[in-house]
């Protein structure tokens, strides 16, 4: 016999929106922005969107469009009210909600003089349309279902990814590979939520249809597998912020000359002074398609200057935070004993043009680039090592992925263990049930208005 899963499961896992009041965002309104960026280029967009978008094309634009003219570039102006003409334009409507935000859309080409797209922009909100908010596009195509909440987060970390891995774990956030994998835990949840609730309403019949042992076995492989997908945080993280490499040492042992080495230009100031460096300074570089951020600092020693005091605090700061320390060393000085020891540290040698003798370990010269590429390597071999990055799994990249999971994973071993000492199926259900919400807010199938509205408008406007 087949478990019919009861209503109230089927309403916790179907994607709605919970508690949208929509205070925020006012989806009656056709709204326009300029889509592309701000500045001159070959083009700029103006994006129209809402019930009425056709209608305030047909008042701006020079000929009439209507729904056969649904993804077809018409060729005409933009007019002001009095029939002068603003620009040549091309006009694309996109109608029937075949549309990124699902709604009635029209893209109006201009040319890309950042005047001349304010100008048609102004024309439009003139025609009724309202200016939009950032992120109000992709809030549409959210509420109309066009994208999960995971997958419009994915749009703006497609916009914003800094480096090709970044980019493509974005895209396959985008195409919905961690969505489906979420769905399909609530999927497995659900059956044995239902199984569960079915036991409460005939608690005579018993666990007919599975025995305590096998919903335990079943929710214990669930937990290790939603263990897996937090375990990636660690590499989303690093993909979205970048690997964060520190150089760290003693003054003059030759960091910012390794930072401008590596940076390949005169970022940071080098002299033979020690102590040059009085702050952190950091800036970004690739390599092998991951983006690292360099962070370059003040040389430790003991000293009594306030200025250089308060550097060398922010050096021991950043060392902490670090994926990695690269803990210079002068070659020409192997003798000297730090006080200190940063956390997961490589040892590297600088200056080995100036020693005769051969260097132990990792040895370069920042100076005259010797042993740059080994450091790269062994650089590259350390953010590769990071658990997930060979396989090509899903990935988690944002906090709120996180904590939703790990509330999740709580919820389901509290189960676990009732479900073990015997406890009554009632409290098992509301177990599997905050779990599964707690699922549904990486989804937005439940979440709050205020997360909703916090989401979107870190996006850019226009989108
Ligand atoms: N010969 C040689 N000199 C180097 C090398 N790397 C750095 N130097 C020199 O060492 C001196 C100090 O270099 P910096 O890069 O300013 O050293 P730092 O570690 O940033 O020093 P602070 O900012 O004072 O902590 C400069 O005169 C550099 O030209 C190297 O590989 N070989
Ligand atoms: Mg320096």
């Amino acid at each position: 016999m087949k478990i019919r899963i009861p209503y109230g499961l089927i309403a916790v896992v179907t994607p709605q929106i919970i508690a949208v009041d929509e205070k925020n965002y006012d989806r009656s309104a056709t709204i326009a922005a300029i889509a592309t960026p701000p500045g001159e280029g070959g083009v700029a967009i103006v994006r129209i969107s809402g019930p009425k978008a056709l209608a305030v094309a047909n008042l701006v634009f020079s000929r009439p469009l209507g729904e056969e003219d649904s993804h077809r570039v018409r060729y005409g102006q933009i007019l002001t009210e009095d029939a002068q003409v603003i620009d040549q334009v091309l006009a694309i409507p996109f109608c029937r909600g075949r549309s990124y935000t699902g709604e009635e859309t029209v893209e109006l080409h201009c040319h890309g003089g950042s005047l001349i797209a304010r100008k048609v922009l102004e024309r439009v909100l003139e025609g009724g349309a309202v200016g939009a908010k950032p992120g109000e596009f992709t809030y549409r195509a959210f509420m109309n279902g066009k994208l999960d909440l995971a997958q419009a987060e994915a749009v703006q970390a497609v916009i914003g990814a800094k480096s090709e891995k970044a980019m493509h774990a974005a895209r396959e956030q985008l195409q919905g590979r961690l969505s489906d994998l979420v769905r399909q835990f609530q999927k497995e949840l659900t059956e044995i939520a239902a199984i569960l609730e079915a036991w409460v309403d005939f608690p005579e019949e018993g666990l007919e249809f599975a025995t305590p042992q096998q919903l335990v076995g079943q929710l214990a492989r669930l937990v290790r597998e939603m263990e897996q997908l937090l375990a990636t945080f660690e590499q989303g993280r690093i993909l979205h912020e970048g690997f964060t490499v520190c150089l760290v040492g003693s003054p003059n042992v030759g960091k910012s000359s390794l930072m401008n080495a590596l940076l390949e230009r005169e970022r940071a100031i080098v002299t033979a002074i020690p102590g040059t460096t009085r702050d952190t300074l950091e800036d970004y570089m690739s390599l092998g398609g991951f983006h690292l951020r360099l962070i370059d600092t003040a040389g430790i020693r003991q000293t009594e200057e306030e200025v250089e005091k308060e550097g060398i605090k922010r050096s021991h700061l950043v060392m902490e935070e670090a994926d990695i320390v690269l803990l210079l060393k002068d070659a020409t000085a192997p003798d000297e004993e730090l006080s200190w020891v940063p956390p997961k540290h490589i040892v590297v040698w600088n200056k080995i043009d100036l020693v005769d003798t051969k260097v132990e370990g990792l040895a370069i010269s920042a100076k005259h680039r010797i042993g740059l590429e080994e450091l790269l390597k062994i650089l590259e071999e350390k953010i590769r090592s990071i658990e997930g990055f060979d396989r090509e799994e899903v990935s988690i990249t944002h906090l709120r992925h996180k904590e939703a999971l790990n509330v999740a994973v709580e919820a389901v071993l509290r189960g676990m263990q009732g479900l073990e000492e015997g406890i009554s199926p009632e409290f098992l259900c509301f177990d599997l049930r905050e779990a599964l919400h707690a699922l549904g807010r990486i989804l937005g199938t439940d979440v709050t208005e205020d997360i909703i509205t916090e989401i979107f408008s870190r996006f850019c406007l226009g989108k």
